[in-house]
């Protein structure tokens, strides 16, 4: 029994083997932990938890820009009460660093044991958090089957399929077979929710709504969300209780069959054969690129599109109204055809067999001495978990997938569910290039772009000593940064704390995601005109940014000051992080600048970035313990927390190439590092391991990674964790996606590598994947990679070219371990080992 119903039989596992599934359903609750089953679908913009109970069933919605705080915020966590009356100003607090003084405090290095601020005033470098503002949860759609407590259900089967990107729930009851099936369409913007019988008027639910907020205001004045049922039409809206921001959901209920009854508080539906509801959801959110007119400083801008309530319902029934015309076919081929081809694009296969039901299947790995049809199974599933989740929740047109990706049910969410940047936002894109899912960066694109706005002032008022820049925040190009945590409404101060916000190279390490996109095959022309701007204008950051000490440790050398290695150690001056994330900027604008033929009409940024990259204090140091972390012996041998999560010196193994350069020297560092830094922490930073150790060459080291994520850091739909030291209930873990896309990238660095100037197949290949191929694969350079071995080695490969000239691909397999090809953009290269 569970849930009023007895359940018998033993479903048959799905058609699709890339399929995570259950015998039972799962329930929505208020957090995401450990224990969550509800499986996630989404288009980017709306997302939505499904539980699939039988007596009732609820589905958890979202609509991505639903966030309090911004421009007539206050509200920050529940705590916080006291601020209001004081509302948003873009985070910015009184007091300003004052670089050269912060370098005369810290130019002899910190002394042993100080892992504070070395006398720097900590308020010159944070933050406030009045209106920062939380992602909130939309609301519920809830479906009451009008069923019996205490029948039976035979072999019940709840599935998430990523090969259709949809859920689905199969069930016999009564001698009748009932499906449901759930699907988000990006061209639609629509979710749908399917309930059909097999035999005729079989189908009898009451539909009804809950708002996700207990309380709300509009236009200044208080007042609580409304459902509003007419006829077929079930409508949702309010404004959020702190900022006033609209919301509107609509609800379509389609009968085939049977009838529609509806009153104040539901849709009746009985007798029907079919019935499906569209959903779909808007708000007043936009985000804003540019200043208004004589804007001072960022007053005028408001983040919302302008629309009245009625006008935002008005929306929301027009898409409605479209989606509900066509017939439901039309609207899943329509899904269908959008989802798969960018899905379809990769394929991996290690063998496997999915027998068992996902909860049954991850107790089964979690206990397994060895490789086997089931580990094999659900690392697979992982994988290809990634690229699913980056679809549903990172679109044209949408939001970046921030730190839940677009699913949060908490009003109050770990972190706000926000924009990390020292790491968090970059892993989530970590996969979209090997993934062959560039269109998946086109948020990111636009949302960084957007950051630029106050991204110039806050260059200018936290990272450029006095005065270099007057009023650099009104001129673009002038240069931007960002501090470590973002909200939707164009926050890039540092945040509350400086021990964890002060991270001015963010600004570079987002970059380098944008770089991959040309990289990686993107388009030149959108590159040139949407991509290449940003990173221009965060070089141009640095070049102004980097501090010339004319004395003490760093005299003569450019150094990123005040310098923190991520959440760890004292404030300093050129740790690694910092000074790599400058390195790698400077290197791929040169980059860019060549491949877009502008080194002459760019020439004094090129020049002077060339100066200051032979200037440079060395990013790569070597120590006791491998790659240092803080520039300063003292420091280093200090080692904080020798396993932090953090792996902040190791930024250039990967992502970047700083030390992964294919020094020798620096190879054995870094390998040194791993060692010295442990397979453990948390979720994300198990994923960035993964990708460390391929880069390391050890595909079983990956492995060994790979086995402690499944055993300590996913939950039991297979959503990465975060441990939150037992201050989340009910299981001291919380969601953050960071873990699925660092997973899914790094899996991909075991396989292709192709940052040395060569194609490198199967660098890392762990000993429990003897057999396999891998299809669709996107190396640099943008050609497409298939890959197939036996017995652990390479026994063929094909490339399709994506540029002409020589192409150098390297595997221990081919004669002298290396081949070339003289390729012709768009062929087709097939070898046989
Ligand atoms: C960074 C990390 C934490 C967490 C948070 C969202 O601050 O150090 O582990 O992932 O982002």
């Amino acid at each position: 029994m569970q849930d009023g119903i007895l359940f018998t039989g033993k479903a048959e596992p799905p058609r699709h083997a890339l399929s995570i599934w259950y015998r039972k359903p799962g329930k929505i609750t208020e957090k995401l932990t450990k224990t969550s089953v509800a499986l996630p679908i989404g288009n980017g913009r709306l997302a939505a938890m499904v539980g699939g109970g039988i007596l009732s069933e609820q589905l958890q919605l979202n609509e991505e820009s639903l966030w309090s705080g911004g421009p007539g915020g206050w509200e920050k966590d529940s705590r916080n009460d006291g601020t209001q009356g004081q509302t948003y100003n873009f985070g910015y607090n009184e007091k300003k660093p004052d670089l050269p003084a912060i370098y005369e405090k810290l130019k002899n290095g910190a002394s042993l044991g100080n892992d504070g601020t070395q006398g720097v005033d900590p308020e010159e470098l944070q933050g406030n958090y009045i209106g920062f503002g939380n992602y909130k949860n939309f609301g519920f759609l809830n479906l009451d089957y009008r069923i019996e407590e205490g029948t039976k259900v035979h072999n019940y089967r709840r599935e998430l399929d990523l090969e259709d990107g949809q859920a689905r729930v199969a069930y016999e009851l009564g001698g009748v077979s009932y499906s449901r099936e759930y699907t988000a369409n990006y061209p639609a913007n629509v979710i749908a929710v399917r309930v059909a019988a097999d035999q005729s008027g079989q189908v009898n639910l009451a539909i009804s709504v809950t708002p996700g907020q207990p309380d709300g205001k509009i236009g200044g004045t208080l007042q609580e969300p409304v459902v509003r049922i007419e006829g077929n039409t079930i409508i949702l809206s309010g404004g959020l209780h702190d900022n006033g921001l609209l919301y509107a959901g609509a609800f379509r209920v389609v009968n085939e069959g049977g009838t529609l009854i509806s009153d104040a508080e539901y849709i009746m539906i009985s007798d029907a054969d079919a019935v499906t509801i569209y959903f779909t959801a808007a708000t007043d959110y936009r985000n804003e690129y540019s200043l208004p007119e004589e804007s001072e400083l960022f007053e005028k801008l408001t983040y919302r599109t302008g629309e009245s309530l009625p006008e935002l319902i008005f929306r929301t029934t027009n898409a409605l109204e479209q989606a509900a015309s066509k017939s439901y076919d039309d609207f899943i081929n329509e899904h269908k055809n959008d989802y798969q081809t960018l899905f379809g694009r990769v394929s991996l296969d290690i063998g496997g067999a999915n027998k068992f039901p996902t909860d049954e299947a991850m107790k089964r790995y979690q206990k397994a001495r060895k490789a086997d049809e089931n580990t094999r199974i659900l690392e697979t599933l992982l994988y290809q978990y990634g690229r699913y989740l980056l679809i549903a929740s990172s679109r044209e047109g949408t939001l970046p997938a921030n730190l839940q990706g677009k699913w949060n049910p908490d009003n109050f969410p770990p972190w706000s569910a926000d924009y990390h940047t020292n790491i968090n936002l970059q892993m989530n894109y970590w996969p979209a290039g090997a993934g062959n899912l560039l269109e998946t960066m086109e948020p990111l694109e636009k949302f960084v772009r957007s950051l630029m706005v106050t991204g110039r002032y806050t260059a200018q008022r936290y990272c450029l000593p006095a005065n270099t820049l007057e009023d650099a925040w009104k001129n673009e190009g002038a240069g931007w940064s960002t501090g470590n945590s973002g909200n939707i409404f164009g926050l890039t101060a540092p945040g509350t704390l400086w021990s964890w916000a002060w991270a001015p190279t963010s600004n570079a390490f987002l970059c380098q995601n944008l770089y991959q996109y040309l990289q990686y095959g993107g388009d030149p022309e959108t590159f040139r005109r949407d991509y290449w701007p940003i990173i221009r204008e965060a070089a141009v950051m640095w070049t102004k940014a980097l501090y010339l000490p004319q004395d003490g440790l760093w005299q003569g050398k450019y150094v990123v000051i005040p310098s923190f290695s991520p959440e760890h150690g004292p404030l300093s001056v050129a740790n690694a992080y910092d000074q790599q994330l400058v390195w790698e900027l400077f290197a791929f604008t040169l980059d860019c600048m060549k491949r877009l033929g502008l080194e002459d009409a760019d020439k004094v940024l090129k020049d002077d970035i060339e100066e200051k990259l032979a200037n440079l204090y060395s990013p790569v140091n070597i120590g006791k313990y491998g790659i240092m972390e803080w520039s300063e012996s003292t420091t280093e041998f200090n080692q904080y927390d020798r396993e932090h999560r953090h792996m902040s010196q190791m930024v250039g193994f990967y992502p970047g190439t700083s030390i992964a350069n294919g020094s020798p020297e620096y190879f054995n560092a870094a390998v040194r590092t791993l060692n010295w830094r442990g397979d453990g922490a948390t979720g994300w930073s198990m994923g960035w391991k993964i990708n460390l150790w391929a880069r390391a060459l050890d595909g079983n080291r990956a492995y060994k990674l790979i086995q402690n994520l499944f055993k300590e850091n996913l939950a039991r739909n297979m959503f990465g964790l975060h441990e939150m030291w037992g201050s989340y209930p009910p299981d001291g873990y919380a969601f953050q996606i960071d873990a699925n896309f660092g997973y899914t990238a790094g899996l991909q660095e075991m396989l292709l590598q192709s940052h040395l100037g060569s194609i490198d197949l199967l660098p890392a290949l762990p000993d429990a994947w003897p057999e396999g191929s891998v299809k669709g694969l996107r190396s640099i350079g943008g050609h497409e990679i298939d890959i197939h071995w036996s017995d652990g080695r390479l026994t063929s490969f094909s490339l399709k070219a994506f540029s002409d000239g020589a192409i150098k691909v390297r595997n221990p397999a081919l004669p002298d371990g290396e081949m070339t090809i003289a390729a012709e953009w768009g062929e087709v290269y097939e070898i046989a080992v």
